[in-house]
């Protein structure tokens, strides 16, 4: 079992911190070593008090943990005082592990998490071991004591901060503008730009998990640089997949990745016992020519081949409904883009299955009590894809994701009704609400 360290402090609402920490650590199978540096009294609005670890007892700890365990790598965050961060440096100076140094200076939440003679000590003792230090704009401004107000900047910026000691520097792209977070990875003199597409979130915990993710990839061997791509890639899904869990800013997940990946499981296995039931359910009225497919996407889900589906549909064999192809994802295009777009606007609507349009059908939908909404094909703007205008508009025009999306088609395009809801049993009661035929179980 690998260990890493971090030496950090804790963050009592478990966003950031040393909380953060050891979450990102165990969502890479790495067991979580730790030194408390402080704890802090804070929520997801404030820091409301700070109180430090007397420095003899942060020491205890490394102590006790470095004659025991072998430590793969390590990272420091807030270590609040120059006493504290010049104990730590002095400690880890004795070790031969990567040590990654997030120069925590400010909480999520605004306020300060460090004492005035820190700075200093983090260029004189800590920047010097360190495998690589992770500042965001406004701490490489700090450090560098420059102002960065353009890329040339930042790049001076790293320049600086390098000269100081680290092995690497990689400037975070957060807090500057743009469609994409375009990270500045500095080693060896050399500059690498490393991007992924900006979320609008702004989360509490992302400069603590982005640093311990780095170093938990470094424990598994990696180089430097794909620590950085890998870390930044866990990054985005624990973002993407934050929560909300009090009245301030959100909350970072760290373990995002491994919570979607443990969910293809049950997505998949849930959505195979929903097909079954709506072959048993289905007559060919309802079945369109082109065939029926039925998805069920990851929580957060961001692309199709996040979406599992039918390789290839259910279709009318002689009336009765026959399925062509097993469940996978990334399957489906049509019918995944439509639940792609509706998680835009709402997360929890990850099911649909897509059925033949009739003025019956959509008649039987009407008495059954759903909410219907529906797209014109002639009215989309050139150079846009149908499905993705199609559901947007039709959401955008109700205010809300409705039961049933449809469209009376086009030239070549089939006329459909797509039915959707959070999950597939979500569907299938819906669906039960209108097919008439007794199920057989
Ligand atoms: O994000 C840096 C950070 C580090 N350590 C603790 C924190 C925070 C941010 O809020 O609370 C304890």
């Amino acid at each position: 079992m690998l260990v890493a360290l971090t030496v950090a402090g804790s963050d009592s609402i478990g966003g950031a911190g040393l909380e953060a920490d050891l979450k990102a650590f165990a969502s890479l199978g790495i067991h979580g070593a730790c030194a408390v540096t402080a704890i802090t009294s804070q929520n997801t609005q404030r820091v409301s008090a700070i109180f430090p670890v007397p420095t003899k007892h942060v020491l205890s700890q490394l102590d006790a943990i470095l004659s025991d365990v072998r430590i793969s790598s390590a990272k420091t965050g807030m270590l609040y005082s120059a006493e504290i961060a010049r104990t730590v440096a002095g400690r880890l100076a004795e070790e031969t592990f990567p040590i990654v140094v997030d120069p925590v200076m400010v909480a999520g939440v605004g306020d300060s998490l460090h004492k005035r003679d820190l700075i200093k000590a983090f260029e004189d003792r800590l920047l010097p071991i360190a495998t690589i230090v992770t500042p965001n704009r406004f701490e490489a401004e700090v450090l560098a004591g420059i102002a960065i107000k353009d890329w040339e900047d930042a790049k001076k910026a790293c320049r600086l901060i390098g000269k100081m000691g680290p092995k690497a520097v990689l400037l975070k792209g957060g807090h500057f503008d743009g469609a994409m977070a375009t990270d500045l990875f500095f080693s060896k003199g050399r500059f690498n730009e490393i991007s992924s597409p900006r979320l609008e979130f702004h989360v509490h915990g992302g400069g603590c998990t982005l640093s311990s993710f780095v170093a938990g990839y470094l424990a598994k061997d990696k180089t430097l640089k794909e620590a950085v791509v890998l870390a930044k890639e866990r990054v985005f899904d624990s973002i993407a997949l934050r929560n909300s869990i009090g009245r301030g800013i959100e909350v970072i997940n760290p373990m995002a990745t491994v919570e979607r990946d443990v969910a293809r499981y049950s997505v998949l296995a849930r959505l195979k016992e929903e097909v079954d039931h709506a072959k048993s359910l289905l007559t060919s009225s309802w079945l369109p020519e082109v065939g029926t497919n039925f998805v069920f996407a990851l929580p957060g889900a961001t692309g199709i081949e996040q979406v599992c589906g039918l390789e290839g549909r259910i279709i009318s064999v002689g009336g009765e409904p026959a399925q062509c192809g097993c469940l996978d994802f990334g399957a489906s295009k049509h019918v995944a883009t439509i639940v792609l777009t509706a998680m835009k606007f709402d997360p929890e609507m990850r099911s649909a299955i897509n059925l033949r349009l009739s003025t019956d059908n959509l008649a039987r939908l009407r008495s059954a009590g759903l909410s219907i909404g529906g797209f014109e094909r002639e009215k989309e703007p050139k150079g846009r894809k149908t499905m993705e205008w199609g559901t947007a508009e039709t959401i955008r025009a109700l205010g809300f994701v409705p039961d049933v999306i449809f469209d009376k088609g086009g030239v070549g395009k089939e006329p459909m009704i797509r039915l959707l809801g959070k999950d597939p049993e979500d569907v299938l009661t819906k669906l039960r609400r209108v097919c008439d035929r007794v199920v057989e179980r």
